[in-house]
């Protein structure tokens, strides 16, 4: 059986190559801010293991939607018992010539037989002289027919749309392709599928299929992050012992060198999740969560809002205070304030630590040749487990169609992360490469876990 085939249409700068690019996350489909800069009919065919499970045609607005109207009118569309025969020989007619060269480009996949996705703004008003010649011509077809509804500037003239379109269409939905959520473009595959019974088995299994990748790219992001944090934790920092230096010096060098460790594991740990998910688009930190560095040394002793320390007060009666306790509150306050969801001011509640102490050293030996890290702090996992949920959270839903930076800046639900606390203190005590496979298996499904939950509570972006 020949998989599903949308084809795409509606007036020019609608956010027609938009939605194509959201439904197939194909980064190759053109987006442009301005009018007709798509001229030919392009299909995207979307494919899970090289099989094309449904295929969209991304196609330039409509220029001349009134003429062609007159011309099928004319030659009987309407009352006619084969529809598809009158719009055949208008294409036939017509092609090559230049009043209707979008008609004839939109028209042509929709000849083979397709549903016809109409796509409308509906922050811009409706008007009939302007688009009712448009869906007439679509109705006419008599083929399946959707309209989706994209409020690119807010949703201001909605209920003129539903109104103007109901006569016209099988469905009509709402939906932001630059916003959207992996769920809701879910919801509109579904929609999708019962324009066509033939093909609601087929798209069916494109959401079920849809489903288990996903699931499968959480639980490979798991081990992403187990495998950050297991590295971080494995890897051996030393210095060259120097006479004329002292221990604090050391010990500062050190720190350097895991500093750097770490933001070059978290990059590539970023890197290999956002692959993961099949985008291509760059993680950023919002000014404020870098100004809070993992290894932030900046400890501002202020008055904690209320707000706050009843903030703080809770997660203490929750037992989390054993983890804010230990978290390190200068060097560490920005990640791990910002993943308890306190504000900055709530490090000063925490005891201060200097950021040395994120480096436990090997006895200082004046005659030894080098100096190691002997341990690092275990809330270091912590912190960078938080700081990859809160990448898998934005780009859980993100789609193709948004290509701006990933801003991290949003906080996740601190709830839960005893365990994982407790956990990653055992795995940090214990030593170098000599954690169980327990506690690794244990690792792993702690985080599984978190990502699972963090969907629930999924960061929607707004631009
Ligand atoms: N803010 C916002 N911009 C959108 C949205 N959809 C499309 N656009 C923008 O509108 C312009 C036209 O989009 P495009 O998909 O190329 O429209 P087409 O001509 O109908 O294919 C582009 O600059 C898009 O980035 C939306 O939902 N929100
Ligand atoms: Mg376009």
């Amino acid at each position: 059986m020949n998989s599903p085939v949308f084809v795409v249409t509606g007036a020019p700068n609608k956010g027609k190559s938009t939605f194509v690019k959201a439904m197939t996350n194909d980064a190759s489909v053109v987006v442009s801010p301005y009018a007709r800069n798509t001229e030919t009919a392009v299909s995207y065919p979307f494919k899970i293991d090289g099989e094309t499970l449904f295929t969209l045609w991304d196609t330039p607005g409509f220029e001349n939607a009134a003429g062609m109207h007159e011309i099928v009118t004319g030659w009987g569309i309407r009352d006619s018992d084969h529809p598809m025969e009158v719009l055949r020989q208008f294409l036939e007619s017509y092609a090559g010539h230049e009043d209707f060269t979008s008609e004839v480009e939109i028209f042509k996949p929709i000849a083979d037989y397709a549903c016809i996705v109409y796509v409308a703004d509906c922050s811009r008003k409706f008007s009939e002289s302007e688009y009712l010649r448009e869906i007439q011509l679509i109705r006419s077809t008599r083929l399946p027919r959707i309209a989706i509804l994209n409020p690119i500037d807010g949703d201001r003239y909605l209920e003129s749309w539903r109104t103007g379109l109901t006569d016209y269409f099988n469905n009509i939905k709402v939906f932001n392709p630059h916003q959207t959520t992996f769920d809701e473009k879910l919801r509109i595959l579904g929609a999708f599928s019962h324009l066509d019974d033939e093909w609601e088995q087929p798209l069916n299994r494109v959401i079920e299929t849809l489903k288990v990748q996903r699931d499968k790219v959480l639980e490979e992001s798991a081990r992403v992050i187990r495998r950050t944090v297991i590295q971080i934790f494995d890897k051996e920092f030393s210095v060259a012992y120097d006479v004329a230096r002292d221990e604090q010096e050391h010990r500062e060098e050190l720190l350097a060198q895991v500093r750097k460790f770490v933001q070059s594991s978290l990059d590539a740990a970023q890197k290999d999740i956002t692959r993961r998910f099949g985008l291509s688009v760059t993680v950023d930190f919002s000014q404020e969560i870098r100004d809070n560095d993992l290894f932030d040394t900046t400890i501002r002793k202020k008055n904690l809002s209320v707000h706050q320390r009843a903030m703080v007060n809770t997660l203490v009666g929750g037992g989390i205070g054993a983890a804010i306790d230990t978290a390190a509150g200068g060097l560490t306050f920005g990640v791990f304030t910002a993943a308890l969801g306190l504000g900055g001011g709530a490090a000063a509640y925490v005891k201060d630590i200097s950021p040395m102490d994120l480096v436990k050293i090997g006895g200082f030996d004046p005659n030894e040749e080098k100096v190691r890290v002997e341990s690092l702090h275990a809330e270091l996992g912590l912190l960078i487990i938080n700081r990859l949920r809160q990448v898998v959270a934005v780009l859980y839903n993100r789609t193709a169609a948004n290509t701006e930076n990933v801003t991290i800046s949003k906080d996740l639900d601190p709830a839960g992360l005893l365990k994982l606390s407790r956990l990653l203190r055992k795995i940090a005590s214990s030593r170098r490469h000599r954690y169980s496979e327990k506690h690794k298996k244990e690792l792993l499904d702690l985080i599984h876990e978190k990502l699972r939950e963090d969907r629930e509570n999924v960061l929607v972006e707004t631009p």
